[in-house]
């Protein structure tokens, strides 16, 4: 099993996090997005969206963090990470799309926009990441885990690009749920950070 990765990137960390909590070894690639590899092939013949991560599992190749992460739970995983009892699994995809929405076009583009030259509208990233911020901490302050009373893919999936908001200039100071489930999160076994961008 192979990850073509980037380690900095958020998406990327979503992978090795989740396979590390479920102690599934896997090989990894790195490309390198600073230098523009993912633009060129052999990668962009991979993805020819030029976006990592990419995963291969002997035949199967696959590209996005979310639609990697339900085949590793789903193949390796067992149920309780991604069930699919059709309202739990409705539960989980819904942060699916929060985080390659809201979160992408908000603390994920500010940390981007910050260390990476995205282009980037602050007023934009400023107003998404407040709703965002406001939604989650109302959804937290009532529960520890995003659903399910118990840690599954939604929390994975959201967690790089929340917990690395302080990067791109984004505090989480006044958000004490949120801080109190990123400690959570921390706290799983298997556990790994991801890099961080302001101290290279
Ligand atoms: N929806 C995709 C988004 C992937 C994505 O945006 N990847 C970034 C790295 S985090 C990328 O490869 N960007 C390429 C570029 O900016 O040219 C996912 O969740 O995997």
């Amino acid at each position: 099993m192979r990850l073509y990765d980037f380690s900095w990137s958020g998406n990327c960390h979503k992978i090795k996090l989740f396979t590390s909590i479920i102690s599934l070894p896997i090989e990894i690639v790195p490309i390198d997005l600073l230098n523009a590899e993912h633009l060129r092939p052999p990668f962009q013949d991979l993805n020819p969206l030029c976006e990592l991560p990419v995963f291969e599992d002997g035949t199967t190749v696959l590209r996005d963090s979310a639609a990697i992460l339900v085949y590793l739970a789903r193949r390796y995983g067992g149920e309780a990470w991604f069930p699919t009892e059709p309202e739990e699994m409705a539960q989980i995809c819904q942060w699916f799309g929060t985080a390659a929405a809201n979160v992408n076009f908000g603390p994920a583009l500010a940390r981007g926009a910050r260390h990476f030259g995205y282009p980037a509208d602050n007023a934009m990233v400023t107003r998404v990441s407040d709703r965002l911020f406001l939604a989650l901490e109302k959804h937290l302050s009532s529960r520890e885990w995003l659903e399910l009373r118990r840690p599954t893919l939604a929390d994975v999936a959201m967690f790089p690009y929340m917990a690395s908001a302080p990067e791109g200039g984004l505090s989480l100071e006044p958000y004490e749920a949120i801080r109190h489930w990123i400690g959570r999160v921390e706290s799983l076994p298997g556990y790994i950070a991801m890099p961080s961008v302001v101290a290279a």
